[in-house]
């Protein structure tokens, strides 16, 4: 029996990549430049594949590009009311700033006319290039003004640089006064770190991409970003990249780092920075007792449930959220309550 008959549920589902064929091309471009950012071997498998390929990486392709059919199917069998959809990693991050600047305007036009055609069905995070942060800012605002787009999406670092930097500070608070949130996606660890994660399929959603987004997500509360921007709202997937497993050892050598003069004073203990600035999905990530102890951590308010179309299936992601033991309403929340408020999409 389908899922969807079985419980009536609105399921929004909050990390659901797409792309677009100008996006995809200037992505194979990318795959055969000689760049060495550890990007390069996921950029290479699924930007430049080859034409018969017939594995698991070969279909992505076609089911990023995908937005009304295959994908509209996947959501219909199994239940799922919404995809809050966003461009997928590395987003417009890889290239020059005013391609990427370009691209980020073409992305976030397609994705808001899918939405306009199925309302119930789509939301949008939005896109920006960060190389060019004031141009940056600029489309922030018509994203949300003009396009009623529902927050923003970032692939983490770009050009190795982390949202610590000043010089990103003009966007940061374009989100912060656009009451939107910034939506952390992995991609490779950055070029300082990227060595070790080189062999062993490291580099990616085995281990790499949670390394190096915990680690912006660190860089920015030690940072004194939140003091800055204390409105300033970041979600992050894949049960919060296991920052909120270090609250304590954070909070307690993060005082010991500010004693000895080698962080900045800061206003809150980082572990209130991640109630007060972050919210958490479960994209990827579906073990119970991560949910349990994440919704402990956090608070149930904080937690959104995410799947990671068409990177991880769907059907076992609406069978973990549907069967985890929490109460109904609880479920409601995890399901689309929180993801309601966090990127203000109408509840029915
Ligand atoms: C994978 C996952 C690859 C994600 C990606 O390429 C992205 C993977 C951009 O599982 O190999 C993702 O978004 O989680
Ligand atoms: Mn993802």
């Amino acid at each position: 029996m389908a899922v969807a008959k079985k419980k009536k549920l609105r399921r929004i589902a909050t990390e659901e990549a797409f792309s677009v064929p100008e996006v995809a091309a200037a992505l194979k471009d990318v795959a055969r430049s000689p760049s060495q950012s550890l990007d390069m071997t996921l950029v290479r498998r699924i930007y430049d594949a080859p034409k018969d390929d017939k594995t698991a990486m070969g279909a992505l392709l076609p089911r990023l590009l995908d937005l009304e059919d295959g994908r509209l199917r996947d959501m219909d069998e199994n239940g799922v009311a919404m995809h809050l959809l966003s461009l997928t990693a590395p987003g417009v991050q890889m290239f020059d700033a005013d391609m990427a600047t370009e691209l980020a305007v073409v992305a976030n036009d397609r994705m808001a006319e899918v939405i306009k055609r199925h309302p119930k069905r789509f939301a949008g995070l939005a896109t920006f290039a960060p190389q060019s942060p004031k141009r940056a800012a600029k489309e922030m605002e018509r994203a949300i003004q003009k396009l009623k787009l529902n927050g923003f999406i970032l692939n983490s670092h770009t050009n190795s640089e982390y949202l610590d930097n000043a010089k990103y500070f003009p966007f940061l608070e374009a989100a912060e006064a656009l009451d939107a949130c910034i939506y952390i996606h992995p991609r490779a660890p950055s070029d300082g770190m990227a060595a070790p994660f080189r062999d062993y399929g490291l580099d990616s959603a085995q281990w790499g991409y949670g390394i190096e987004v915990s680690t912006h997500a660190v860089r920015m509360i030690v940072s004194g970003v939140f003091d800055r921007f204390p409105k300033l709202k970041i979600c992050i997937g894949h049960m919060g990249e296991a920052v909120h497993f270090w609250s304590w050892r954070l909070d307690f050598m993060n005082k010991h780092a500010q004693n000895r003069g080698s962080a900045p004073k800061l206003k809150l203990k980082p572990s209130e920075y991640l109630k007060r600035n972050f919210v958490i999905t479960t994209s990827g990530q579906e073990s119970p007792l991560a949910l349990d102890y994440s919704t402990k951590a956090l608070g149930v308010e904080n937690v959104l449930w995410a799947i990671d179309y068409p990177y991880q299936p769907t059907t076992p992601a609406v069978e973990f959220m549907d069967s985890v033991p929490v109460s109904d309403a609880e479920r409601e929340k995890l399901y689309h309550g929180n993801a309601e408020r966090v990127f203000h999409i109408a509840p029915e």
